[in-house]
């Protein structure tokens, strides 16, 4: 798909594309829409992560508690999104043996008890090494600091998914 095409999309086919590039959050995709035209990817990236940046504190944690655990219930469950099983399968914590599914949970666990919203990393740019580390360094931050860090993990997915829409659509 090119950018002249997405220029061309009414809002609901714009937001049936996009809806899913902030996982669960397509009320941002549809208020982007009206920013159209845009020049080019990064402009409509760069959209989105302006109307991220916009929100109150609460809407930056209510956005980060759309986020689906890494290695949690719903990858159990089989009830992720297309786009987070496949990014978690690539981070190779799709099928974690039962010791490091145990770590995972505790560290997750501890990590909402302190911050109350999930852990969130772009998952294809790391391993289950890095998460494992990252996981356990962030639980030790400050909450500000550790929600701008989140928040610049999902402008990070968010980028690899339009990518990946952009190539595949
Ligand atoms: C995720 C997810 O589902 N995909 C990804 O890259 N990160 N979830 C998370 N809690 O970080």
């Amino acid at each position: 798909m090119d950018i002249a095409t997405v220029n061309t999309l009414p809002y609901e086919e714009f937001v049936d594309t996009f809806g899913n590039v902030v996982e669960r959050c397509p009320l941002i995709a549809a208020a982007v829409w009206p920013r159209r035209p845009f020049q080019d990817f990064i402009v409509l990236e760069e959209a989105i992560g302006d109307f991220i940046d916009s929100l109150p504190d609460a809407g930056q944690e209510g956005l980060l508690r759309c986020l689906p655990d890494l290695a949690g219930r719903e990858l159990q469950n089989g009830t992720l999104s297309r786009e987070s099983h496949e990014e978690q399968s690539a981070a190779g914590i799709d099928a974690l043996n039962s010791a490091d599914a145990a770590r995972m949970a505790r560290l997750n666990e501890e990590y909402k008890q302190r911050f109350e919203f999930p852990f969130v990393i772009c998952a294809r740019m790391n391993d289950k090494a890095s998460i494992f580390n990252r996981l356990s360094e962030r639980c030790r931050n400050e909450r500000a600091a550790e929600r701008a860090r989140a928040i610049n993990e999902v402008k990070k997915i968010c980028h690899l998914r339009i990518q990946h829409l952009m190539h595949t659509k």
